[in-house]
């Protein structure tokens, strides 16, 4: 016997699962499987044609061949999913040559049996090793929350541990089903259609809660699916600029209040670039075209003639005319520039 593994030696990597299709229910069913020796017609992929079964005249269970003393079948998934259950319906009444069974997930194609007679375990997950003192039953449910394309059944004679009397003395693998359960990696939910969004790693596919980290920028909840309160958009990338600091999470429209200062419109789109402040309602009056979105500040030089005070949003005219207003008896304009009516401020330019 030799490798478990077939198709290529290079690891698959995850591919995005496309909106509309989020496959969910059992994983294998009708997926390719293949064993390591096939007694007559038993072929592997009878583990995996959707009807359970009990017996093999049935013809819907495998059987690994005659006369060995290790046996494996692998059922190829065909992407990365996020297991998390293993259903085994086992060819009922032989169980003594289910007894020492080895369950394992793994991404990897070149996941082999070593020069023990055990597999290789440096590259796959051992989701469940059946050791005990009794005969398992012929119906097996095992946990095994994991990232993998494959899953593995392994046995072998002699077993290590011979603490059972009872066990077959020969290797057989009889499997008349196996289910497996869980979603797309990043997907959970019931039907596996909701999204998470952890900052590394995956979600649990039951509840959603991220592996090892916590969300993305931009999401939240306990199952990263939520836009953060200053988020919005089918992919939380978009950045709310709301008085209040939240938005509509779809739509990114201010539910309650108005826009920032700097930003206009249903959802708050940034000002053009000769508009500033609330509503955008303000023009830009400096040297070089556009300033600051928020307080009109020039970006790089002082305001355009005409136009003084930090935002350039004072007219010189109107200025000398409220200093002129604001002095009994003064005759007027006459004589004076209209610079000489303002000060220069901190900021460089003049202020009334
Ligand atoms: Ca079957």
């Amino acid at each position: 016997m030799g490798c478990v593994p077939s198709e290529t030696t290079q690891d698959r990597v995850h591919k995005p699962v496309q909106s509309g299709h989020v496959p969910s229910g059992d994983l294998a069913l009708h997926k390719t499987a293949t064993q390591s020796s096939t007694l007559d017609a038993n072929i592997a992929g009878r583990a995996v044609d959707g009807t359970i079964g009990k017996k093999i005249p049935g013809g819907h269970c495998s059987h690994t061949g005659l006369h060995q003393n290790q046996a494996w079948w692998k059922v190829d998934l065909g992407d990365v999913y996020r297991i998390q259950t293993i259903n085994i319906t086992y060819r009922q009444a032989f169980t003594t040559r289910l007894y020492g069974y080895y369950l394992y997930v793994t991404n990897h194609t070149d996941m082999a049996v070593d020069s023990n007679g055990s597999i290789s375990t440096h590259r796959g997950h051992l989701c469940y090793h059946d050791n005990g003192s009794a005969l398992p039953n012929y119906k097996q449910s095992r946990h095994c929350s994991i990232n993998g394309i494959y899953v593995i059944f392994y046995n072998k004679r002699p077993v290590d541990d011979t603490m059972h009397p009872a066990i077959s003395d020969v290797a057989y693998i009889e499997l008349c089903e196996v289910q497996v359960f869980g979603c797309p990696v990043n997907n959970f939910g019931p039907d596996c259609s909701s999204v998470c969004h952890c900052r590394t790693g995956s979600c649990n596919p039951d509840t959603g809660h991220c592996d090892v980290s916590g969300c993305q920028i931009g999401w939240t909840g306990t199952s990263c699916s939520e836009c953060t309160m200053n988020h919005f958009g089918p992919n939380c990338s978009s950045v709310c600029h709301c008085s209040d600091g939240g938005c509509n999470p779809d739509t990114g429209h201010c539910d309650v209040s108005g826009c920032q200062s700097g930003w206009t419109g249903t959802s708050c789109s940034v000002c053009d670039t000769n508009h500033f402040g609330p509503g955008c309602a303000k023009q830009c009056h400096c040297e070089t075209e556009g300033c600051n979105k928020i307080d009109g500040t020039c970006n790089v030089t002082g305001c355009q003639d005409g136009w003084m005070g930090k935002s350039c949003d004072q007219s010189k005219l109107s200025c000398s005319i409220r200093q002129s207003a604001s002095k009994p008896g003064d005759t007027g304009l006459a004589g004076l520039s209209l610079d000489r009516l303002a000060v220069t401020g901190a900021d460089g330019n003049k202020h009334c």
